[in-house]
C-alpha cells in the first residue's frame, strides 16, 4: 500500500491524499491509482480531523511549503476531514465520501457537501467512482499548466469514447 510514502521521492507530493482510517484506503486507492497511472506524484497518508488533530495541521503545512498543488479527502461518517484541511489552506480540497455502515455514505456526502459559505470543498461521488473522478479532476487541475499531461488527459477521454464508439451489444435468442 502506498500509505505513509511519498512516490518519485519528492519533498511534497504533488497531491496529497489524506484518509481519516487505513479502512478507507479501498476507496481511496483509486484515486491514487489515477494519478499513479498519469505520473502525478502523491502521498497517500492516514490522519484523522479528531483522532490526530495536530498531526493533521502539521503534515498540511509540510505540503503547503513544500509545494504541494491539492489535497484529496477521504472520509466517512460525520465527515470533517476535508473541511478541516480546508479550513488550514486555500489550495483546492478534493472530498471523497466514504461509504459507511449505517448510512452507505450518505452522512459522509451530506458533511462534505454541505459545507458552509466561504470554505469550500469539491465534493464528489460516494465511494470508488468518486476517488478515481477526484484524482481525474486533480489531474485536469494540473493539466492547465502542463500541456503534456493535458495531451494524456485528452488521450485517456478518447480511449473512453472508442469503447463506446465499438460496443456491441448481444443479439436476441
Ligand atoms: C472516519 O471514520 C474514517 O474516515 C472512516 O471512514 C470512519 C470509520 O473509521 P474506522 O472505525 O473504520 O477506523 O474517521
Amino acid at each position: 500500500m502506498a500509505n505513509n510514502k511519498t512516490s518519485k521521492g519528492k519533498v511534497a507530493p504533488t497531491v496529497a491524499i489524506l484518509m481519516g482510517s487505513s479502512n478507507d484506503w479501498d476507496v481511496m486507492q483509486h484515486g491514487a491509482r489515477q494519478l499513479k497511472d498519469f505520473g502525478v506524484s502523491y502521498d497517500a497518508r492516514v490522519l484523522s480531523a479528531h483522532r490526530t488533530p495536530e498531526l493533521l495541521a502539521e503534515y498540511v503545512e509540510r505540503c503547503i511549503s513544500g509545494g504541494t498543488r491539492c489535497f484529496i479527502a477521504g472520509a466517512g461518517g460525520a465527515a470533517h476531514l476535508a473541511g478541516v484541511v480546508a479550513a488550514l489552506t486555500t489550495l483546492p480540497v478534493l472530498a471523497v465520501p466514504i461509504p459507511s455502515k449505517h448510512l452507505g455514505g450518505l452522512d459522509s456526502l451530506l458533511s462534505m457537501v454541505q459545507m458552509p459559505k466561504g470554505i469550500p470543498v469539491a465534493t464528489f461521488a460516494i465511494g470508488d467512482a468518486g476517488s478515481a473522478n477526484a484524482g481525474l479532476f486533480a489531474v485536469a487541475m494540473l493539466a492547465m499548466s502542463d500541456e503534456k499531461l493535458g495531451r494524456r488527459l485528452q488521450a485517456f477521454r478518447a480511449r473512453q469514447a472508442d469503447v463506446v464508439k465499438t460496443a456491441r451489444l448481444p443479439d436476441l435468442s
